[in-house]
Order: C-alpha cells, then structure tokens, then sequence
C-alpha cells in the first residue's frame, strides 16, 4: 500500500504525501535522523515511510522498554527523539521510559501505530486487543506518559502535528502520536499552518526581567543554581554566561553533574543539604537570593532526604516557561530568553572565586583487590574532556556524583524517575546522536541484566561505547538501605558478563573481566585505545559501597523513620 501512494507521487499530477511519510519527514525537521523502535503489523506504515526516509534511519531495538530509553537518551543530546511502537502490546511495554521522560523533561515523539478507523468503525475483534471490540483503551495510558497527544486522520494531520510539536517543545516533554494503519497510508490533506515556536511575551519577559534585577541588585549575597533543564535544552553555554554576567558563585544538586565545569572559578560545589560541604551549605542556605535557573527539582534524593534548609521566599525560580516570584508567577516567559537578558548584567563587585577541587589520587598496589575507595578516583581519572558519561541508578551514581571529576564532561543521569536497566540503551542513544563524543557507561551488573540485550543493537549500529558494569553480587544499594542485607532478593543469577559481547554480536569489542587494581588499569587503557566498542567487568565486594552510601547504611532509622 505505501508503495501504491508513492507511486501515485511520482506518476500523478498532483503530489501526494502519505499521512506516515509526512509524520516521518516533519519530525525529521525538528533535526531527528534516528528512530528507535519495534515493529508490528499496525505500525508498518511508519516504519515504511523511515526505512524510505532519506533522513531518518530506523534503528531496531531489543524491546520496546530499550527503545524508549534509547530515544530519551538521543532527546536528551539531539534536543528530540522519535519512538516508533505497535499499538498496545509495544506502547504499553515503552511506558515506563516514556514516563520517565516525562518526569525529567525530554521530548520523545512517540508514534503508534493503531488498528484501521474500518476495524474501529466496525467494532471489530482484532489481536492486541482486550476482544472487546474497544480500540480506545491504551490511548489514554500512553497520553498521560506524554505532555500532549493526537490521534491522527488525514485531515488533521498537519494542524495536529504542528500543535503537539509546539506544545512538546514548549514543556520539553514527550508527545504521543497515535495513527490509525489505514489513515496513515492516505494521502495527507495539506492545511496552511506555520510551525509554533514557543516564545516570551516581551511585556511579560520585561516586567520579569525588572522584578528580578531589583532582587539581584537589592541582595547582599546572590547563588546561582543551573537547573537540568539547562542540559535539556541545550543552554549550558547561556547558563556559563549568565553566570559570569553575574560573578555571584553557583552551585548544583545531584541531577545536574558538570552542568558546568566543577572547574569554573565561579563553582561553589555540589549542594546536597545536610550532607553538602559546609562552605557550600552556608553559601546556598545563607543566600540573600536563590537563582534558580530552569527549576531545580528538590526531591527527597537532591535534598538528601528532605535535610535542605531553603528559604523560598529568598528564591527567583526561572521555569521553562514562566518566573516565579514568591506568589507572583509572570507566564509566557522562555528560559532562554532570561538567560540572555541576565548576561547582559554587569557584575557590581568582583566575581566569586571558589577554590578549585582536584581530582582525588589514584591509590593502592596492582595487585590489590578492587576497592570502590580506590575505583572512584580511577573513573575520575580515566574520563577526560569529550566524554559524555552516562550513570545508572545505584551505588555506583552514588559513587560518582561526590566525585570530583575533569572540566569538558558530560553527564547524564535519571536521579528523579530512577529506572533501573535505564543507562545502558540511553548510552546507545546518546552515543548515536551524538557520535563526536565518547560515551562511557557505568552501571552495576543487577540495573545491566534489565536492558544488556541491547548491547547487540549497539555492535549492530556501530556505537562504541566504553561500558563499566560493577559485578559485586546482588542489589548493594538495597542491601545498604537494609537493616538485613542478605535477603534473597537482592541476589542475583550470576552471569558472565564480559563474555556478553560476544554472545550478542559485538565480536571485535575490547573486553576485559577485571579482579585486581593492576588489570582494571591495563584494560582502562586498553578500552581508551580501542577503536570499536569496550566492555570491562569489575570484580567488587558484596557489601564494599561508596562513602555516601555506607553513610546512609549507618542512618536508616533517620532515613525511614523507626518502626511504628
Ligand atoms: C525498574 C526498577 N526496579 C527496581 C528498582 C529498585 N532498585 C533500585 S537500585 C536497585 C539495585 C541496583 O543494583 P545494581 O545495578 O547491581 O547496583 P549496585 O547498587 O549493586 O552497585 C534496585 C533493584 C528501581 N529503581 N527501578
Ligand atoms: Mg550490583
């Protein structure tokens, strides 16, 4: 049937678009070239018009979950990302991923590919279905994992595209696209609609930008916090500026690792209330003026279990798309256009300067066992300017975020929605979009067993990634949060996964299974240098944690109140 349409395009007089090849080719225009997915028979149409796009390469995933996780990990570099699943069984397997998005503000497109309007029409009993004849009843689960939905007909389909599109962008959040397998081979019927670009209000951005330079030049102590969706959005050199514009010192929580370089003069270091350095704390806790760049999310793990003493009367929250002022909230106004209004601020003294933090020594005797005292330090040192690192939930991003680590970094980690197996397809994604970097992935081996399959799809398409997988037996992080740290339940099958690669088709991969601090540091060097792919299994002890977390092993009381 695509094909009947696209021989219709070249033969006929008129030019006809299918309703799948004008989705596939305007989603392309939003600077999309790769799309993550699964394929089924509902939703042939759409992965038809991308193995004919000239722009955009299907890219096949293990499972839908991966797939999802992929595509946030692609928004996350790209600004956007397309996820293609069959109706019910496929969107409903993405769902958790593309919650997860929607938690941590990334924009998935995500397209699914519906039963016929005839089947509909007629109440049809049809596979994927409950038998009940009703076809409307996942749309509304995987509309509410997105910001904003469509249900697409060849009518609408060019209004309603440009409107989730506009609507996605300005929450940078995901859109659900649901399309009919019939409607999506018709001919689109074109509509003269312009694309939505969310913009400021000028009157609204000048009546902000007023309030908060009063504030800024009424306060005798001003800190800076550059949100993650900064990251998000791409803004990390506006939010560098702005910051310099100000010279006030700033400071980030745990979502937002290396935002900016942990080496600028200007950083005051990591705030994590009670657990924060106390220079740090005074400089945040102690501020006249909170400058929230972008919404901070303070949850229970940012504020190390609600222990933050903020003022929110002392706070400017600069949001996506609106300023908040104590009660006052001036809407329609964009967060990069704030920030370029702030750069423009002349600085009223000298510029904060902080003392900068070295990198921790590398320590210990090659043939010691590996310590996570000594593999800390080891990442830090390993990871240079280039790399975009990619943290999975567990000790190990309780490990890495106190750590210090080397200007030129990218991080990415999902701390708020905190989905093991999330990591390792965001890795592939990442490395995809963004293939100037290197990608190195960290995870411990329990979050790895969820999603390693796609470590294939990763030898398939070309993605060199550096992965870590910390093997030391069992979920370390839940047998800390424990008072018994041996319940079933957080052991595990013991895999052998540095012979992973290989069974999964990556068969030129660097790989390394490694017990001793000499081997960790040959097979370093050996992944640095390796032009394809690496994998490196550390050997690690059952209950050896990283400082943060045996912190919190020896507070569970405080932690999770005592028993009732
Ligand atoms: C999808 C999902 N299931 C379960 C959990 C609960 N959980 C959080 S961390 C964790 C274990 C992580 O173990 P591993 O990856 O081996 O890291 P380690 O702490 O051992 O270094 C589990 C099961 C979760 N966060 N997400
Ligand atoms: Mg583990």
């Amino acid at each position: 049937m695509t094909n009947q349409v696209r021989q219709a395009e070249t033969s006929g007089m008129m030019k006809t678009v299918s309703v799948a090849d004008y989705i596939v080719e305007r989603l392309a225009a939003e600077g999309i070239n790769h799309c993550f997915g699964v394929a089924g028979d509902y939703v042939f149409p759409i992965c038809d018009a991308v193995d004919s796009s000239a722009k955009v390469k299907w890219i096949g995933c293990a499972n839908e979950l991966n797939a999802s996780y992929a595509a946030d990990g692609y928004a996350r570099v790209r600004g956007a990302a397309m996820l293609v699943t069959t109706y019910g069984v496929g969107e409903l397997s993405a769902l958790n991923g593309v919650m997860g998005a929607k938690a941590e503000r990334s924009l998935v497109f995500h397209i699914v590919g519906m039963p016929s309007y005839q089947h509909r029409r007629l109440h049809k009993i049809a596979h994927h279905t409950l038998g009940d004849g009703v076809f409307g009843n996942f749309v509304d689960l995987s509309a509410d994992a997105a910001c904003c939905h469509a249900i697409i007909n060849p009518e609408n389909c060019v209004v309603e595209m440009e409107r989730v599109i506009g609507e996605a962008r300005r929450n940078n959040q995901p859109a659900y696209i649901a399309v009919p397998s019939d409607y999506a081979l018709s001919p689109v019927m074109s509509a003269d609609v312009k694309p939505i670009v969310p913009r400021s209000n000028e009157v609204a951005l000048r009546k902000a930008m007023a309030i908060i330079e009063e504030r800024i030049n009424k306060a005798k102590s001003v800190v800076a916090f550059p949100a993650f969706t900064i990251l998000r959005l791409g803004l990390q050199k506006q939010a560098q500026k702005t910051i310099e514009a100000l010279g006030c010192p700033f400071a980030t929580t745990l979502m937002e690792k290396c935002v900016i370089d942990e080496g600028h003069p200007q950083f005051a270091g990591m705030y994590a209330g009670a657990v924060s350095d106390p220079k740090t704390r005074q400089i945040v806790e102690g501020a006249d003026l909170v400058l929230d760049l972008g919404g901070v999310n303070w949850n229970d793990i940012t504020t190390a279990a609600y222990s933050a003493q903020l003022d929110l009367s002392r706070f400017i929250t600069v949001g996506l798309d609106d300023v908040r002022i104590g009660d006052e909230v001036i809407a329609s106004v964009r967060l990069a256009d704030v920030l370029s209004e702030l750069a423009k601020l002349k600085p009223s003294s000298a510029p904060y300067r902080g003392a900068r933090q070295e990198l921790a020594p590398v320590t210990g005797n090659p043939s010691d066992k590996i310590t996570m005292v000594a593999l800390y330090p080891r990442y830090a040192a390993f990871l240079r300017a280039g790399d975009t690192v990619v943290l999975e939930t567990g000790s190990t991003s309780l490990g890495m975020t106190p750590t210090t680590l080397p200007d030129g970094l990218r991080v990415e980690a999902q701390v708020l929605w905190g989905s093991i197996g999330w990591a390792t397809p965001v890795a592939f994604g990442i490395a995809l979009g963004d293939p100037g970097r290197r990608t190195v992935l960290i995870t411990g081996e329990g979050s790895h067993q969820l999603t390693a399959n796609d470590i294939g799809a990763m030898g398939r398409f070309g993605a060199n990634v550096i992965v870590f997988v910390l093997n030391n037996g069992g979920y370390l992080i839940e047998r800390a949060l424990e008072e018994n740290p041996d319940w079933t339940y957080n052991d595990l099958a013991p895999w052998n996964y540095a012979e992973l690669p290989k069974a999964l088709g990556c068969a030129d991969w660097y790989t390394a299974r490694v017990t001793t601090l000499g081997d960790l540091d040959d097979a370093m060097k050996a992944a640095r240098a390796s032009k394809t792919g690496a994998y490196i299994e550390i050997i690690g002890g059952k209950m050896d944690m990283p400082p943060a977390l045996a912190f919190a092993h020896s507070r569970l009381r405080e932690m999770y109140g005592g028993t009732p």
